[in-house]
């Protein structure tokens, strides 16, 4: 699309390493300007510029310097290290999204992307197949300042008419990028483990099943979902999204395939809690019917793409 200028805020992370990525593949290296406090981790073959998600001025200069039309605000405490500095956390998780949602409210944006995650949802919430409107009391910081942003940004589309559009995303596997923080980590944590020491100490217990996704299709429904017709994007809150759902002996059972030598122990930690409040898996019809999603990896070949791509980056 002529005219279409990307600021990707927290560039540097998980997500943002591989969306940024994914949208110079789709828009031109050009036209997506990846925005952290911190160096990427990748090369760039495109524009990066240093920003600070809470300072607004900063923000402001970058959009107006590449004539930004389009915001993805992915800077954020996730759920695990929310925990050790609620205030902090708070304070990041939501004066960040003000800023893009005032920025966009006052006419200098078109469109904004703000992630939300399972964590919007508690220990009271239906476990399995979990709807995509149900009970949602988030029992951490990072839930509740999911949920609160939630309905600020369907208040901000609904008072201001703000193009604002929201995944609730599971736990995110990838081998391009270091998770940072979260419950759903340990998921990448094995793949690394195994094949660095044939061995992994799991920071959550075996039977702990949680909705979790392979990165390219978490990649591939965050721009599909910017990119559909206003119209379909019926729901300004945030979508449920479903990938695979797994517990620890599950996964480990998969990277045993690969090394048949590899060993799993358990040590539950603060975490274990956390994901006991999480839903066991997701219902995302609502997704599937407004604009088309469905997911392309299951179990077996999220393992075995990530065993193909991780083997020579551990070798070397
Ligand atoms: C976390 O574990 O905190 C995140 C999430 C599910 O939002 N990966």
């Amino acid at each position: 699309m002529p005219g279409k200028k990307i600021l990707v805020i927290g560039s540097s992370g998980q997500i943002g390493t591989e969306l940024v990525e994914g949208l110079r593949e789709r828009f031109g290296d050009a036209n997506v300007v990846a925005g952290d406090i911190k160096e990427p981790q990748v090369e760039q073959s495109g524009p990066f510029a240093m920003v600070n998600a809470m300072d607004r001025r900063g923000i402001e200069r970058i959009i107006e310097k590449y004539d930004i039309s389009e915001v993805y605000l992915l800077a954020a405490l996730l759920s695990a290290t929310a925990e050790k500095d609620p205030a902090f956390a708070w304070q990041l998780n939501m004066e960040s999204l003000f800023i893009v949602l005032e920025l966009a409210r006052e006419g200098k944006l078109k469109k904004v992307y703000w992630p939300s995650s399972i964590a919007v949802f508690g220990p009271t919430t239906p476990k399995d197949a979990t709807p995509q409107h149900t009970i949602a009391e988030p029992g951490t910081v990072y839930g509740i300042s999911k949920q609160a942003g939630e309905q600020w940004c369907a208040y901000y589309h609904k008072r201001y008419g703000v193009d604002v559009r929201s995944i609730r995303y599971p736990g995110l596997i990838g081998w391009k990028s270091a998770p940072g923080g979260g419950t759903t980590d340990y998921a990448v944590h094995i793949f690394h483990e195994a094949l660095k020491h044939g061995k992994y100490t799991c920071f959550l217990g075996p039977d702990t099943a949680l909705p979790m996704m392979y990165m390219p299709d978490a990649i591939r429904a965050t721009i599909d979902l910017m990119e559909a017709p206003a119209e379909k994007v019926k729901l300004r809150t945030g979508y449920n999204l479903s990938g695979i759902s797994f517990d620890p002996k599950g996964i480990a059972a998969e990277v045993k395939r690969h090394i048949p030598g590899f060993v799993i122990d358990y040590a539950p930690d603060s975490r274990q809690s956390i994901a006991d409040s999480w839903p066991r898996s997701i219902d995302d019809s609502a997704a599937r019917d407004h604009w088309g999603w469905s997911p392309k990896y299951d179990l077996k070949g999220m393992v075995d793409d990530m065993m193909v791509n991780l083997m020579p980056l551990l070798k070397s």
